[in-house]
């Protein structure tokens, strides 16, 4: 019988174990660690945040999944083994994101967080609105959540420009790749949500010298922040510098540089920053299980697995 090691920190593995015995009788699913299977017996491994060392002690793995799209989590272990490492890539969790999105652009761009504070003092202050064509939305990441994330805001009628690592074509959306482009796709941008992996590439990138080189004449006076990507693409003082400069207009951060956030973080109280627990997009247990099975009735019948992670890109 084909043998799948789930291991799982910070979440609950319950919900997955009732998923795979409802969807693959014939898989037989260990919650790792487990006293009565011998690591050499597991063919495959479904990991979030795996501690260190345990991928390593499988010797005959198949295929590593993560349960989540980034695998940073993943690439981190210093002795990985040399096996496809294959990330989520599911519709539900596409969905999700794009919601994220969509929701905290429109609270930017409608200033709902000034409205919340005008309600609680009981203020009826009647504040300027701009139609969301005069808004541009510019994304950083344009893979399976940037692209659909951009998609939706140009239905919701915002300028949307994204910014990747090659060029792309997304009706609607002016699109900007490399390094070489990057000043040029931040100079149009008013609210910047970013959905880049954290690769030795993309670490620290969101930091004083890029929130600069945001548009400052936009319709909110100064640019907005969203990121939902991972913490470690921040430099959390920086935010909390240009914020108080007067050079980012406020941020919604769900990652962190740490997590979970530190209680004492003074993020979590400042008046202009939106904080919410790396819950932008979940990977639910009911999609994921078939996204996973899946793959693995692929592999087992010698077919290609999809959404392989390149590691020479660490996406
Ligand atoms: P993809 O791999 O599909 O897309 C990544 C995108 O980033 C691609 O467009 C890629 O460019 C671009 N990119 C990567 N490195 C660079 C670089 N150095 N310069 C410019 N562009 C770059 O990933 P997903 O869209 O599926 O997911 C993105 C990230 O979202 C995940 O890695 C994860 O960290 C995060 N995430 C967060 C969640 C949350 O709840 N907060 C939930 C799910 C994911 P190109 O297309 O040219 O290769
Ligand atoms: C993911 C996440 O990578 O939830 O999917 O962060």
């Amino acid at each position: 019988m084909t043998k799948l090691a789930l291991i799982i920190s910070r979440w609950d593995p319950d919900p997955w174990i009732k998923r795979f015995a409802e969807h693959a009788p014939e898989l037989e699913v260990c919650k790792w660690p487990d006293g009565d299977t011998a690591p050499e017996d597991i063919d495959y491994a479904l990991a979030w945040q795996p501690p260190e060392g345990v991928l390593a002690g499988f010797p005959n793995l198949k295929a590593i999944f993560s349960l989540g799209a980034g695998v940073d989590h993943i690439l981190q272990e210093p002795q990985l083994p040399n096996v496809p490492l294959v990330r989520a890539v599911d519709a539900d969790l596409t969905m999700r994101m794009s919601e994220y999105v969509c929701l905290h652009v429109l609270m930017a761009h409608r200033q709902q967080r000034l409205l919340d504070a005008d309600q609680a003092k009981a203020d009826w202050t009647e504040r300027p609105q701009w139609s969301a064509s005069a808004m541009r939305v510019g994304i950083m990441g344009l893979g399976e959540l940037g692209r659909d994330a951009a998609e939706k805001l140009v239905h919701l009628g915002f300028q949307v420009n994204g910014w990747s690592n090659s060029a792309k074509q997304i009706d609607g959306v002016r699109a900007y790749a490399g390094g070489d482009q990057l000043d040029a796709f931040l100079g149009v941008t008013d609210i910047l949500v970013c959905l880049l992996p954290h690769t030795p590439d993309t670490h620290g990138i969101l930091n004083r010298d890029l929130f600069s080189k945001l548009s400052h004449t936009g319709p909110l006076g100064a640019p907005v922040l969203i990121n939902a990507g991972r913490g470690k693409l921040q430099v959390e003082a920086d935010i909390l510098a240009s914020l108080d400069a007067g050079e980012l207009g406020a941020a919604t951060l769900d990652v962190f540089e740490t997590e979970p956030l530190a209680s004492d973080s003074p993020l979590w109280h400042h008046a202009r920053v939106t904080v919410t627990p790396h819950n932008a997009a979940d990977s639910d247990p009911g999609a994921l299980c078939k996204y996973v099975l899946g793959q693995i009735r692929r592999h087992e019948a010698g077919e290609e697995l999809l959404n392989v992670v390149n590691r020479q890109t660490g996406y």
